[in-house]
């Protein structure tokens, strides 16, 4: 049977349950996914003065073919964003910023040091998100930021958010799309503190002294993302969870929930729905801890399809920015893009296939037998055959087809790179 013939008859089975496939498929095309640069490269940047990859967090594996120019890394990305439907967006970091050779200390960072990143995405169509750096530099060695003892290294840190933020407000201005700015610092410590409250004191004064910079909304959205623990800071974080859930909440930005940074037990899909009735909008990091923040390429499990019934049987899509958090150096990079943006899209589109408000309905009338059963049922319902149809429809390979893609780019470009 052809795919078209797949779909006709998956088709119909949805179409039972009052789901309009061809709706749902249009609606799909629409949801962006932020992607990540730095699975490309193992979170190292362009900058001139490298450092080692600090702030808690690690890569592991020495798969060949990384990227190590701008150039090698956009044209990876275009490799993969080849194989995933529907129009997508770029996730960056300061660090990815080009800068000819010129050491420019991240304080002093501009717009124009992201020219080619931008043209690039013009040419591409895509959206740009932003990250400040406040890793892998001498300025953040004892593991501490925005949240510093010493005035002039928060100021320092101040200053970088800030030309960050007029960095990401030049993405949203030229590509006409607000980009998101999303703050993650690894301020902590690895034993028990002796004083809680006063660092957390002067990372709120931090970013008040941020975002007193007004930046129009319309080119750029603030987020702050919080954290649990981190290598050599386990035993307390500065930036937790309440923390940012109560800056955020009082001063109108966005908090971004990285689905690896909870207690083991604790789940990002249990929060949306909770957190979006008292903001507006909220982010994701989407992620794979694997026994710790381990950032594993994102599979389509239980949670990650939780967290798209969350999205969809909410009518959160456009309240929830969506972006992807792993790096995994120890398979090829452009497959790790794919098969994690690929599942991540995948989870939405189960989602829309499942009757929601049937289901919702269910638990309104205590009927817990028949929302268990169907939810079972649906898992087998021909999910494939609507998806390999989506992608043909998207013009990108079907099924595993893409990694024949992967496999010759990899034989034509990554193996060629030393
Ligand atoms: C670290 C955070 C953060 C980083 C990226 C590189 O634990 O998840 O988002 O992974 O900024
Ligand atoms: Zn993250």
């Amino acid at each position: 049977m052809s795919i078209q013939e797949d779909y006709q008859t998956a088709k119909k089975q949805y179409e039972k349950w009052g789901i309009n496939v061809e709706e749902v498929l249009e609606k799909l095309q629409d949801v962006p996914i932020s992607i990540h640069c730095w699975q490309g490269d193992d979170v190292v940047g362009f900058e001139t003065n490298q450092q080692e990859l600090s702030g808690g967090i690690d890569v592991t594996g020495n798969y060949p073919g990384k990227a190590t120019t701008p150039d090698e890394l956009r044209s990876d990305l275009e490799k993969a964003l080849s194989l995933i439907p529907g129009k997508h967006r770029v996730n960056l970091h300061a660090i990815y910023g080009e800068t000819n050779g010129e050491v420019v200390e991240r304080d002093q960072l501009e717009p124009k040091h992201f020219e080619n990143w931008v043209n690039w995405a013009k040419e591409n169509e895509l959206g740009l998100d932003f990250n400040p750096t406040l890793f892998s530099h001498e300025k953040s060695d004892d593991g501490f930021t925005l949240a510093h003892p010493d005035k002039s290294i928060r100021d320092f840190w101040i200053r970088h958010c800030i030309a960050s933020r007029k960095i990401a407000a030049y993405f949203g201005k030229e590509l006409g799309t607000p980009a998101l700015t999303n703050i993650w610092i690894p301020d902590g410590y690895k034993d028990i503190p002796s004083d809680r409250l006063t660092p957390r004191k002067r990372l709120k004064e931090s970013l008040d002294e941020i975002y007193a910079v007004e930046i129009d909304e319309k080119y750029n959205e603030d987020a702050v993302e919080s954290k649990l623990f981190g290598i050599g800071s386990e035993a307390y974080v500065v930036g937790s969870h309440e923390f940012y859930m109560g800056y955020a909440l009082k001063n109108n930005k966005l908090c971004l929930l990285d689905t690896g940074h909870y207690h083991p037990t604790e789940v990002v899909s249990n929060k949306i729905s909770a957190m979006l009735l008292y903001s507006d909008k909220l982010a994701l990091h989407v992620s794979r801890p694997v026994r710790w923040d381990s950032d594993h390429v994102v599979i389509l499990d239980d949670e990650l399809r939780e967290i798209g019934l969350e999205i969809v049987r909410n009518d959160a899509l456009d309240k929830v920015s969506i972006g992807l958090d792993f790096f995994d150096a120890s398979i090829n990079r452009v497959a790790a893009w794919t098969i994690g943006t690929r599942n991540m899209i995948k989870s939405l589109l189960y989602a829309m296939l499942t009757p929601n408000e049937y289901m919702k309905q269910l638990q309104e009338d205590g009927n817990f037998t028949e929302r268990l059963a169907l939810m079972e049922e649906f898992k087998t319902y021909p999910f494939g055959a609507i998806w390999n149809y989506y992608c043909e429809k998207m013009g990108v390979p079907v099924g595993e087809t893409w990694l024949d893609e992967v496999k010759s780019y990899e034989d034509a470009v990554l193996s060629k790179r030393i």
